[in-house]
């Protein structure tokens, strides 16, 4: 008979996931993903000025902060046919960009690595050795044996006082953590560097948008005039600052984070073959560069990758009814009007809270009924896994040389097979394979916003339909982005100058939802599937493939329940919940 397990909440994430999982045979058997938080954001701005609704949705989330304001300001633009300045498009790619190197370090050092890093078993390890290794991966400064042995007694301060405060309760000494004492203490240092570096890169958004996490938009441009030559504004100095920290990130990127991946990722290529989830692909596309009607020039390409097929790449619309829809068939949601089991295009699209789950304290989720405050969104009736994998895997399919040699370059240094993608390995590989490249990319945008202006351009808004007497009657628009953590768009419905309907369809949406009203099972449902679990009370195994998808359940979806108590069965680790 299979044992059900429950981890809950499952920490080093943003907002409040449980996860239930039978396991038969040390395998998982079957599993459950579900949302024990509500928000009402897609309500709080029905009635609004389309105008203003940018800065409400992107309080949806302050990790992925800037990408809900991004989409909306983006499906206002599309309703109001809007097209932004080149300026103001390049800042956009730039505050974007600086968003992806800063989420993707802090996740791989803060909220994953300890899935992998034993802290405690740092404190066996030589700090000559470790020296060593660090020189032989990288020409990062900080590596000599004394900086390695400064780190090594802060971590036994720690531990001595019996207070591991934001290294508590980590599954340390567990038979599956493989890495040795030294590349333990070279993680452990790089953790400690991430926290002082990740400050640093996100001043980006502070000189555009004014400050982090929120920064500011605008529909129809940017809210930072340039002003070349003047105190205020967007003047030589600041556009010199941004390009420092854009190159100090990138270092840290290239010679830290990158190299680091490589190494621990070399000591758990068995995880190459466990993860694998839903097999279908999505990616939206996103870091325009001659216009975001121009889905030719964009850097990561829109597509769908069925059954892990990577010879055809199927296109996305956004706009069709027959594409994407969201069902609330085992969601605490009113079911639509049509009835349970039909899904609805985002453009119809409802959120009726209804909350029909067991009272707290219970022992199991009623997954024969509905289950989470998530919805479940697909794509002509599948599930779709969407993220750094999919964008990559998108990307490949549609013969992008820059991210075929990426990718190629990575599989060829672990030496594994084109197969081993397909994985909790694969996902955690991509995060930081595309950070690297948007580490690039973002100098191009920056090079380009230069030469923009030192051409003579200076616009950075257009306000021609700023006007609400100028808008049609009625209009509907969608805008669509790749958030770090995926595929994210937001469609609006506008009439009489008011926001009538607004829906969001988040990357942790799609990939964290229960099951749609056929039964199939979402992205961290399947993938947890065939995953060995060594010990049942210690499931570091589903942690380790739920944290590769990097959950943010703020998004998914967008007041938290006060009587909401959760039941912790098993313990997990400190959180570092923002
Ligand atoms: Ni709150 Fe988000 C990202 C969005 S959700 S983190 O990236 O959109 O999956
Ligand atoms: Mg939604």
């Amino acid at each position: 008979m299979a044992n059900r397990i429950v981890v809950d909440p499952i920490t080093r994430i943003e907002g409040h996931l449980r996860i239930e999982a039978e396991i038969k045979d040390g395998k998982i058997v079957d599993a459950f993903s579900s949302s024990t938080m509500v928000r009402g954001i897609e309500s709080i701005v029905k009635g609004r000025d389309p105008r203003d609704v940018w800065a409400f949705v992107q309080r949806t989330c302050g990790v992925c902060t800037t990408v809900h304001a991004l989409t909306s300001v983006r499906a206002v633009e599309d309703a109001l046919g809007i097209a932004v300045p080149p300026n103001a498009e390049m800042v956009r790619n730039i505050m974007e960009g600086a968003l992806y190197m800063h989420d993707h370090a802090v996740h791989f050092y803060h909220l994953h690595a300890l899935d992998w890093v034993d802290i405690v078993n740092a404190l066996k390890a030589d700090p000559k050795k470790t020296s060593e290794i660090a020189q032989s991966i990288s020409s990062w400064s900080k590596s000599s044996p004394g900086y390695f042995s400064d780190i090594q007694k802060r971590v036994q301060k720690f531990v001595e006082s019996g207070q591991l405060g934001i290294f508590a309760n980590g599954y340390w000494g567990h038979p599956k953590m493989k890495l040795p004492a030294e590349v333990n203490l070279l993680a452990v240092a790089h953790y400690l560097e991430a926290l002082e570096w990740q400050k640093e890169i996100v001043k980006v958004h502070s000189i555009f948008g004014g400050k982090n996490p929120h920064p500011n938009y605008l529909v129809g441009g940017m809210a930072c005039a340039i002003n070349s030559d003047g105190a205020g504004g967007l003047n030589a100095e600041r556009l010199m600052h941004v390009q420092k920290l854009l190159k100090e990130g990138k270092e840290f990127i290239d010679k830290v984070y990158i190299p680091d991946l490589l190494a621990i990722a070399s000591f758990y290529k068995d995880w190459g073959a466990i993860g694998k989830g839903v097999g279908n692909y999505m990616s939206y596309g996103d870091f325009p560069t001659n216009g975001y009607a121009d889905l030719s020039s964009f850097k990561f390409q829109q597509g769908i990758i069925l059954d892990r097929d990577l010879s055809k790449v199927h296109d996305v619309d956004h706009r069709s009814t027959d594409e994407i829809e969201e069902f609330v068939n085992n969601s605490w949601y009113d079911n639509y009007a049509e009835g349970k089991d039909k899904g609805r295009h985002p453009w119809e699209g409802e959120t009726n809270i209804k909350y029909t789950g067991p009272k707290p304290p219970y022992e199991h989720l009623n997954i024969e009924e509905a289950y989470s405050f998530i919805k479940t969104p697909r794509w002509k009736g599948k599930p779709m896994e969407v993220g750094p994998l999919a964008r990559l895997l998108v990307g490949y399919g549609r013969g992008n040389k820059e991210i075929q040699d990426s990718v190629n370059g990575a599989l060829s240094h672990l030496n594994v097979p084109v197969d081993a993608l397909f994985s909790t390995l694969g996902r955690t590989a991509a995060r930081g394979i595309e950070t690297q490249l948007v580490a690039n990319w973002t100098l191009e945008f920056f090079d380009t916003l230069m030469n923009n202006i030192k051409n003579g351009d200076e616009r950075m808004a257009n306000t021609d339909s700023w006007e609400p007497s100028s808008w049609p009657k009625e209009a509907k628009g969608v805008g669509f982005c790749e958030a770090p953590r995926g595929a994210l768009a937001h469609w609006i419905k506008i009439k009489d100058e008011k926001t009538e309907n607004y829906q969001m369809v988040v990357p942790s949406t799609w990939n964290a939802s229960p099951r749609d009203s056929k039964g199939q099972r979402s992205a961290y449902e399947e993938a947890l599937i065939g995953t060995p679990v060594a010990d049942p009370n210690l499931p570091l195994e589903i942690i380790r493939t739920i944290h590769s998808f990097d959950p943010c359940l703020a998004c998914a979806v967008h007041l938290y329940d006060e009587h909401g108590k959760h039941i912790s069965q098993v313990q997990n680790i400190a959180s570092c919940d923002s």
